[in-house]
């Protein structure tokens, strides 16, 4: 009967066997719908994104049309006018002639002196064209929206990618902390606490905030004495960032440029970083935008990523920064945005205060200048930092002349 209980086992078993083959087969088939039905949603998302492109572009080329219509309409008519002007002046060409061939003289001098009285005046041809601004801003809120679906999706490729390097990082991470547990077992090393960065008192506040009104209340000649000269940093530049007049202007290429390979160069960000970086002191610059739909100024520390998503200006705690993004301005830092109102200005001052610990954004010639201040205890060497994104944008460092 032992070969009977071993029957029954192998029984128990093959019904166990069956029961998962079961299993298997059911949450394959679970699998496969779940999958189906995610992607005839995902369809249906992508097919409401295109219809709302779609839309969008029939009512740009709608724009265009109706335009060219308008003038194509003024065209036929003043060709009408004109046609009707050049048969006046046959008809009165024509009888002229017939009159020079009149034998009768008393007949000839009447007909004459009543033709002398009629004229043609030169027909009157208007200027006709499309209004060019509304052809321009057409054509540039298509290129907009390009830019910012370029944008959206380039993010998403870039979350991904920081999604497996960061799977990897955890790992690797597990396996530090098993070794470091395993060391400290080893050596009993006492732990040593962190650096308390305790937040400033309020007093140190108030002074702060003085101190920032005070640089609120300057004239543009005296901050001007804070100036310095900046310049490009080539090894950071990402390959899609031109560099020109003498590392002082910046714009962005169509196609990949060949930079050589650099630990500091941005490889996901259309970014670049100034040349000089200041610890101590009181620092300005100036940055002229020269097309700013997608476009960055702001400063970092040297450590800041320089690969990924989080190598974005602002998207970290290692950078401080405005942002224009199409028609909407911002503040961002460690991955905050801030909306702010929109400012006219084209020429941007920058004003660090490295001790102080602030950093001033103004609109160069407006009469409420302040952009925006961010107020914080920098503790590393700062960096002058561009983002651009869309083609066409120019940022240019202005040269201050002393
Ligand atoms: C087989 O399964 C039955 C009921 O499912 C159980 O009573 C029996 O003890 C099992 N036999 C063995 C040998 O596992
Ligand atoms: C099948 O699906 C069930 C419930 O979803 C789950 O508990 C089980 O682990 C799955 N089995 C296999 C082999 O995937
Ligand atoms: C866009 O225009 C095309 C051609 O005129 C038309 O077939 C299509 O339905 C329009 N699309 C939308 C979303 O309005
Ligand atoms: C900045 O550069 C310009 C031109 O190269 C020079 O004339 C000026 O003195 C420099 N200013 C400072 C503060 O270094
Ligand atoms: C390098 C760096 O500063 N990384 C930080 C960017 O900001 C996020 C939070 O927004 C931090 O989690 C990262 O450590």
């Amino acid at each position: 009967s032992a070969l009977k209980k071993r029957l029954m086992e192998l029984h128990n078993q093959s019904e166990r066997a069956a029961r998962a083959m079961n299993t298997v087969k059911t949450n394959q088939s679970q699998t496969v719908e779940t999958a189906s039905r995610k992607k005839d949603l995902i369809r249906s998302e992508f097919s409401e994104i295109k219809a709302l492109i779609e839309e969008k572009e029939n009512y740009t080329l709608k724009v265009i049309a109706d335009e060219e219509k308008r003038v194509c309409n003024k065209f036929d008519y003043v060709y009408g006018i004109l046609g009707s002007k050049k048969k006046e002046i046959q008809s009165l060409k024509d009888q002229i002639e017939m009159a020079l061939t009149e034998g009768d003289d008393v007949l000839f001098l009447k007909r004459a002196a009543a033709l002398q009285q009629m004229s043609a005046k030169d027909a009157f041809v208007p200027v006709i064209e499309m209004d060019q601004n509304l052809i321009q801003s057409t054509y540039q809120s298509a290129v907009n929206l390009k830019d910012i679906v370029k944008l959206s999706v380039t993010q998403s490729k870039e979350a991904r990618a920081e999604e497996h390097t960061h799977k990897e990082k955890t790992l690797y991470q597990a396996q530090d902390t098993l070794r470091v547990e395993a060391d400290t077992k080893e050596k009993k090393k006492p732990v040593k606490a962190a650096p308390a960065t305790g937040t400033p008192n309020a007093a140190a506040a108030v002074s702060t905030k003085e101190l920032i009104d005070s640089f609120l209340k300057k004239s543009r000649e005296e901050l001007l004495q804070y100036a310095a000269n900046i310049t490009l940093d080539y090894n950071t530049a990402h390959n899609k960032v031109i560099l020109s007049e003498r590392y002082t202007r910046m714009s962005v290429s169509d196609t990949p440029l060949n930079y050589n390979h650099h630990p500091q160069r941005f490889t996901d960000c259309s970014q670049v970083l100034g040349f000089q970086c200041f610890k101590r002191g009181i620092h300005y610059w100036e940055v002229e935008l020269q097309q700013n739909s997608f476009c960055g100024i702001g400063i970092c520390y040297g450590s800041m990523e320089r690969q990924g998503p989080e190598s974005r200006l602002g998207r970290n705690s290692s950078s401080w920064c405005i942002e224009w993004f199409n028609s909407k301005i911002s503040s961002w830092h460690n991955d905050v945005e801030k909306c702010l109102p929109n400012v006219k200005a084209t020429k941007i001052g920058v004003l660090l205060h490295c001790e102080g610990g602030f950093v001033i954004f103004m609109a160069v010639g407006e009469k409420h200048n302040l952009i925006y201040k961010f107020k914080t205890q920098f503790t590393e060497a700062l960096y002058p930092a561009f983002w651009l994104f869309s083609s066409g944008t120019v940022l240019s460092l202005c040269q201050v002349k002393q």
